[in-house]
């Protein structure tokens, strides 16, 4: 089961941009080495650059920056939208870590252990801190992570559109002690009525 977060979304498409320009030019430039070495193999000369092999690594080279830079730009204008949440209603969870276990608090003062219960559809802003040593919030399935420090807040957002109880979709990835590999939490997906009944009561 693969949840989707919009930000998330968005920098996927762009690591697959990357991958899709990254790979080409790579074909390029090795169909055009294995090609010099076929077309020169039998020469014992030192092999002079033709006029055409100049003019293709130029064009290239032009290719590289153009569509090198564009990419560039775009991930400079996804990088605050990854990290800021949008603006609109939102719900907002003060995460603190702790050898080793996730304690998630509501704003209305609601509190659980290694279990974070969010409505469908709706904008899930997480502050993260540590309360002893450095951890690191990550939901792998969501492509989310945040440091956990003490002392200082990270945040991080997603929003999901599918219900779900999603065992474990919560974990450390920083390695904090014994414990580190057991630092597990289970991401309940639920309709924003459930949410708010569990939630008011
Ligand atoms: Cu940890």
């Amino acid at each position: 089961m693969v949840l989707v977060s919009p930000n998330v979304e968005l920098w996927n498409s762009l690591f697959e941009l990357f991958l899709v320009f990254g790979s080409t030019i790579a074909v390029l430039v090795l169909g055009y080495m294995v090609y010099l070495v076929i077309k020169n193999r039998s020469s014992t000369k030192s092999v002079k650059e033709s006029g055409s092999s100049k003019r293709f690594v130029l064009v290239l080279f032009v290719i590289m920056c153009v569509v090198g830079s564009t990419l560039y730009v775009s991930l400079e204008e996804a990088t605050p939208f990854y990290y800021n949440p949008p603006s609109g209603p939102k719900l907002v969870v003060r995460v603190y870590a702790y050898q080793w276990g996730w304690n998630f608090t509501y704003q209305n003062g609601k509190s659980l252990v290694d279990l974070l219960i969010v409505p469908v559809n709706t904008t899930i802003v997480l502050n993260i801190t540590s309360k002893d040593v450095m951890h690191s919030l990550g939901i792998p399935m969501l492509d989310v992570k945040a440091d956990a420090i003490p002392g200082f807040w990270n945040t991080l957002w997603f929003l999901v559109t599918t219900t779900g109880n999603y065992t474990s979709a919560i974990r450390c990835y920083e390695l904090c002690g014994a414990g580190h590999s057991y630092m597990l939490a289970n991401l309940d997906v639920v309709t924003q009525k459930a949410f708010y009944e569990w939630y008011n009561s």
